[in-house]
């Protein structure tokens, strides 16, 4: 259903959240991509403007990190909650007595088939079903209604030869008394005319059923609006059913169109089984659109990867201007139990959400243990302090620790960089930087001394050790 629009929308969402820091370029991109998908899956082009501009707007807010990103990814989905309508609508029966369920649709809309899946869906729900054939137009409607019927095992009332569909009503309705629910099959036409909705109103009045489902198929994609709009004269419309869900991209704007016109979608038709029904729930299915269930999984790997003890240790090394090689030991390690999300520098403390030059925290697993066995080979003060080793002191540790001595001066090397990295990062404001850079006026506004980036800014240009 909807697949590729759903893989694109995914996509973005798992884009912006797993992104390192939000900035303008990231949600120009994911405006760009969504406004794709939406346009792919039909959506009225005015309906994705505005949930653009709602994005782009929280996007600006003063909010930082994690929670920015859970705020755009929730706006987004209830904006497109919203957009596909409200939550709760189902339809009601009355209970002891009999409930006629008008379907109204144009020609292979779907309505026939529809009538068996409901019918289906409802017997075995425990409700006393039965389908009566009131198509008179189509030659073989009645018995395509029929054979449908006999596979879902339900009661079925047809008459070949009557031509009025009134008289074919009139004859059975003692009869459906003892049902609890009777789907009845309607006429369509090749477009929505007079004469239908005549022939409608008609039958609406004289039967005076409990509800009409107006049945589209998903392909017709925004011109949905106007039918729904065209069939809602001939009596109260309870709901659409949609069909044919499987089968094209376009169905966001059948559903969005209902929204519009106030007729909300119960049912998707997702094949032409009987069991290809499902109920419509605009929340279940913008999280399953947007992959919610991975969103929040991942937003959520991104919070505890660290664990708050861990960072308010290596929070308060930062403040005493301290980083030893176990900080840097145990960042790495925090970033390793993230996965592909150990990107997400904001996490780390001490980088908020500084862009740090790709790989410079990508240490192969192998690597990170040998790292292990150097450190544990290490005095105290030279954890603390490594820039007091010395070249027999390295020597040594290699030798007691069988780490090879340029892996050991590696290792310094990229905790040298780091630590310069951290070490300016906890008052820096990126997107202040990034503007900066962006406008030309450089980076004199920037709360970091020019010499410290001019030195970081060359030190990160090249190819970093070790990677
Ligand atoms: N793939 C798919 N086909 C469907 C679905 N619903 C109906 N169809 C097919 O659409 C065609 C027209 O259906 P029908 O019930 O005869 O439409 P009617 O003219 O409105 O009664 C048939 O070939 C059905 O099998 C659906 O949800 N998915
Ligand atoms: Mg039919």
């Amino acid at each position: 259903m909807l697949d590729k629009v759903a893989s694109n929308i995914k996509g973005v969402m798992s884009k912006l959240a797993g992104a390192i820091f939000i900035d303008k370029r990231l949600i120009d991109d994911i405006c760009k991509k969504l406004k794709r998908a939406l346009l792919e899956a039909d959506v009225d082009i005015k309906l994705i403007n505005h949930l653009l501009d709602k994005i782009k707007k929280k996007a600006k807010e003063k909010v930082k990190g994690i929670s920015k990103k859970e705020l755009l990814v929730n706006l987004i989905h209830n904006e497109l909650v919203r957009i596909l309508g409200k939550e709760g609508y189902a339809l009601e029966f009355v209970k002891g007595e009999t409930n006629y369920v008008m379907m109204l649709g144009l020609y292979g809309s779907g309505k026939t088939t529809t009538i068996s899946k409901l019918a289906f869906y409802y017997s075995k729900r425990g409700f006393k079903v039965a389908a009566l054939g009131l198509d008179v137009h189509r030659p073989a409607a009645p018995e395509q209604l029929e054979q449908l019927c006999q596979k879902a095992k339900i009661s079925c009332f047809i008459d070949k030869n009557e031509k009025d569909p009134l008289k074919i009503w009139n004859k059975f309705k003692d009869e459906l008394k003892k049902f609890d629910i009777v789907f009845i099959d309607t006429a369509g036409r090749d477009a929505i005319n007079a004469s239908l909705v005549k022939e409608i109103k008609i039958l609406y009045r004289n039967i005076t059923p409990q509800h009409m489902i107006l049945v589209m198929a998903a392909d017709i994609g925004k011109t949905a609006k106007k039918q729904a709009q065209e069939f809602k004269k001939a009596g109260r419309v309870s709901g659409v059913f949609v069909t044919r869900m499987d089968g094209t991209a376009k169905g966001g704007g059948v559903l969005v169109s209902c929204t519009e016109v106030e007729a909300p979608v119960l049912f998707l038709g997702t094949g032409e089984k009987l069991q290809d029904i499902e109920t419509f729930s605009p929340t279940a299915f913008v999280s399953r659109l947007l992959g919610m269930g991975d969103l929040e999984t991942l937003l959520e790997k991104a919070k505890t990867a660290i664990e708050d003890k861990d960072k308010k240790k290596i929070e308060k090394s930062l403040e005493q201007g301290k980083f030893s090689l176990m900080d840097m030991y145990d960042q790495i390690k925090a970033m390793q139990k993230m996965g592909p999300l150990g990107k997400i520098t904001e996490l780390i403390p001490g980088l908020g959400g500084m862009k740090l030059p790709e790989g410079l925290l990508d240490v192969q697993e192998s690597k990170m243990k040998r790292w292990k066995f150097a450190i544990d080979s290490m005095t105290k003060k030279e954890k603390e302090n490594p820039e007091i080793l010395t070249s027999s002191r390295i020597a040594r540790i290699s030798k007691g620790s069988n780490v090879p001595t340029n892996e050991i001066r590696e290792m310094l090397k990229q905790h040298k960089l780091i630590k310069g990295f951290v070490g300016k990062a906890k008052d820096f404001d990126l997107e202040k930087l990034q503007k900066g850079m962006a406008s030309g006026r450089g980076m004199s506004e920037l709360p970091v001394d020019k010499k410290t980036l001019r030195k970081l800014a060359k030190k990160f240009k090249g190819k970093l050790p070790g990677m």
